[in-house]
């Protein structure tokens, strides 16, 4: 799979993955966004990665569905919904290089990539396909998340911080640039979710007023917070009522140049980093080749007299190793007077080359007999 960082004079549209507890609206939310963007004829390229979904209200360019029946693996391989879901992203993944390209022929023309998740929010945020394909989108696009969150449902402080503390691995783990979407505003506005991130001592109260065991827990890791609130981007939607898609519009453009000043020059270092450790194994390597075969052929000529091939070969050389084998040659000139010694090394290293294998081959016997 790809991993290298692509070029940059193509159009690279921004990809938006919906990433959210089950039942916070991505979804639905996908789909006032595709109506939106078609309104403003700036169609989206929609991929479902949800294989549980029932019915999409959109039309997915590329849909997880097309490729596994999610009902067939849970069958197939004895597995509950989790495990089916799991099964069927991991079989899916093992196809992403092709979905890449279909994407990448597209990509030219699109000003947007929407990407649906599953349910099950731990399935795609630790789950190895899911990392595989938030890196391999991340190497080719600017790529975000948008966290969607159920505002009604993490009013209270507790919860709010839960539903923060997941954000909050999620941001580290992946490390491209972050939206926090408060959704269902039209039913709870996102209010008070803002004065809590932009206010320590609000939350702090808020905090107070709640006497579950949680609070005091929550009380300390409120602190760790401050620092993740200072990455994000906050908007409140209504995904039923269309509220707040423009704004939603405005953090991705913000999130694009994020990628290109944060992320981009990141990856770029990482790979670049991976490059010269490679090429630097690749030149060790041939060192070490490079002297067992000046070693070898040292043997040779030592042993068996095969000094006109190397001659022949080193005529091609520049005068400095002409300079090297005349002083070799020299020390050769001197050996020559000793042909027994070296008849005798030789045979000897060959006795010893026998030994070595008559041992390897007894600790293959013993070993295929204690199996
Ligand atoms: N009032 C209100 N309801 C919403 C909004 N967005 C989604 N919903 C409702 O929330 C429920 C869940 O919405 P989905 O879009 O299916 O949520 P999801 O996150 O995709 O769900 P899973 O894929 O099952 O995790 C549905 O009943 C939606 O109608 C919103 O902005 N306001
Ligand atoms: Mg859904």
């Amino acid at each position: 799979m790809s991993t290298s960082a692509a070029p940059t004079d193509e159009k690279r549209p921004p990809v938006i993955l919906c990433i959210g507890m089950a039942g916070s609206g991505k979804t639905t939310f996908m789909q006032r966004l595709n109506a939106h963007l078609h309104a403003k004829k700036q169609p989206p390229y929609i991929l479902n990665l949800d294989p549980a979904v029932g019915a999409l209200p959109f039309q997915a360019n590329i849909d997880i569905r097309d490729t596994v029946n999610y009902k067939e693996v849970m069958k197939q391989y004895n597995l509950g919904p989790n495990g089916g879901i799991l099964t069927a992203l991991n079989l899916f993944t093992t196809k992403f290089d092709q979905v890449l390209g279909f994407v990448e022929k597209r990509a030219p023309s699109l000003d947007y990539i929407l990407v649906d998740t599953p349910g099950q929010i731990e399935i795609f945020t630790w789950s190895a396909s899911g990392s595989i394909i938030t890196d391999t989108l991340a190497a080719s696009y600017p790529t975000m998340i948008a966290y969607i969150i159920d505002t009604p449902r993490t009013a209270a402080p507790a919860t709010f911080m839960s539903n923060m503390l997941y954000a909050c691995s999620i941001l580290y783990k992946t490390k491209v640039p972050f939206i926090l979407v408060f959704n269902k505003t039209d039913v709870t506005p996102h209010d008070f979710a803002v004065e809590w991130m932009t206010d320590f001592e609000a939350f702090q109260e808020a905090l107070q007023k709640d006497k579950s065991y949680m609070s005091s827990l929550m009380n300390s890791m409120s602190l760790v917070l401050d620092e993740f609130y200072a990455h994000l981007k906050v908007v409140g939607v209504s995904a039923v009522t269309g509220a707040g898609m423009d704004d939603f519009l405005k953090a991705v453009d913000e999130a694009v140049v994020e990628y290109d000043t944060e992320y981009k020059p990141e990856l770029e270092r990482v790979l670049e980093e991976r490059r010269k450790k490679q090429e630097a194994e690749k030149e060790e390597q041939m060192a070490r080749l490079m002297k067992d075969m000046a070693m070898e052929e040292k043997g040779r000529d030592i042993g068996l007299g095969g000094r006109a091939s190397r001659r022949g070969l080193d005529d091609e050389g520049n005068e400095d190793e002409d300079d090297e084998e005349e002083e070799e040659r020299d020390y050769r000139d001197e050996d020559d007077s000793d042909d027994d010694d070296m008849e005798a090394y030789r045979i000897e290293e060959e006795e010893r080359r026998e030994r070595a294998e008559a041992e390897s081959l007894k600790r293959y016997v013993a070993g295929q007999r204690r199996q």
